[in-house]
């Protein structure tokens, strides 16, 4: 195998006791600014303007590539977000004062107790892990990020699935005056992704809160965002405001734009190509010479038993 490293456990040397700095960091903001006195503009500018927080987390493992992983700056600096740019260069700049507090998550559809969660609540139920994964963009590059964050099968089991969930759908935050790029009907808004129940529960697929050791930064999709790292990018939703459990599959924002582009299982496959372009290699960011690419971006022993007896070709 390829990809995963072999070691199947995660080494309790490394595991170190956790503790989010969120709060603690602002505090000391807060007591800083008391000292200096009220005239110390750098103190009064927004959280987003202060250095990204640390997180603690035990590194994963059995679920990390040790490939050599992207620098920060290529992650932060080169990205998909619509809802700031359609460029991938100046999202940075765009999303930069950005602010993720106070952030709820609705979670409601098939589930016992439909409910809105705070994000501070989310970080306290979730021990932290770090995994670095591939992100395989559709458009045929790809980077490796060490995220962290947590399964997505643990915030689900917490939110109580009914019997009838077969589906999980996820929203982005829609507001225009927040995200400049939703005044320009370049997608349908919000941006919506969705997941079988079974492709959710993989412990693959996790709910990212950070990055490179620290808080997300605002254009990689903070303060939380999908990561499904055997699927496309697109179904890697950024800045999530809902969670709903559905009987019926959601329709997603890339498959309602171009239907025969984009599909909704979207899973990294060599061997179909898009309308437009070749799938079979990908540029990985900073490198000049192309990678092939692998089926299921490498996860094919892992997830190939999700799709068992489908035809990919017509489920793309
Ligand atoms: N809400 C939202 N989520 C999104 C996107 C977007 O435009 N809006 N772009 C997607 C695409 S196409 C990719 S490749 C990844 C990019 O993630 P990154 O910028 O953190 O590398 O985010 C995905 N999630
Ligand atoms: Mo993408």
């Amino acid at each position: 195998m390829l990809i995963i490293n072999k070691a199947s456990d995660i080494k309790s040397s490394e595991i170190t006791p956790r503790e989010v700095y969120l709060n603690r960091r602002s505090f000391m903001a807060a007591g800083a600014l008391g000292a200096v006195g009220m005239m110390a503009p750098s103190l009064l500018m927004p959280p987003a303007a202060f250095a990204l927080q640390k997180l603690e987390f035990k590194r994963n493992r059995k679920y990390s590539t040790d490939e050599e992983q992207n620098p920060k700056s290529d992650a932060a600096g080169y990205n998909n977000f619509y809802e700031f740019s359609t460029g991938k260069s100046d999202v940075a700049e765009l999303a930069k004062g950005f602010k993720t507090r106070p952030w709820t998550v609705t979670v409601g559809g098939e589930v016992k107790k439909p409910r809105e969660v705070s994000i501070e609540d989310i970080l306290k139920w979730f021990p932290l892990e770090e995994r670095v994964y591939r992100l395989r963009c559709v458009e045929a590059w790809s980077m490796v990020i060490p995220w962290i964050g947590f399964p997505l099968s643990d915030f689900l089991k917490k939110m109580e699935p009914t019997s009838k969930a077969k589906y999980v759908k996820f929203t982005t935050l829609h507001d225009p005056k927040r995200m400049p790029g939703q005044k320009r009907g370049v997608l349908p808004w919000p941006y919506v992704e969705g997941l079988r129940l079974d492709e959710a529960m993989h412990p693959l697929a996790i709910l990212a809160v950070g990055m490179y050791g620290e808080v997300l930064p605002p254009q990689n999709g903070s303060p939380i965002r999908l990561v499904v790292p055997w699927k496309y990018g697109f179904k890697s939703i950024k800045s999530i405001v809902k969670v709903e459990l559905t009987e019926d599959r959601p329709s997603t924002t890339w498959n309602k734009a171009a239907p025969n582009e984009y599909g909704f299982y979207a899973n990294v496959n060599p061997e179909v190509d898009h309308p437009r372009w070749s799938q079979a290699r990908e540029r990985r960011i900073g490198e000049f010479f192309k990678h092939k690419t692998l089926m299921f971006n490498g996860y094919e022993k892992e997830v190939a038993h999700l799709y068992k007896g489908m035809d990919l070709r017509k489920n793309f």
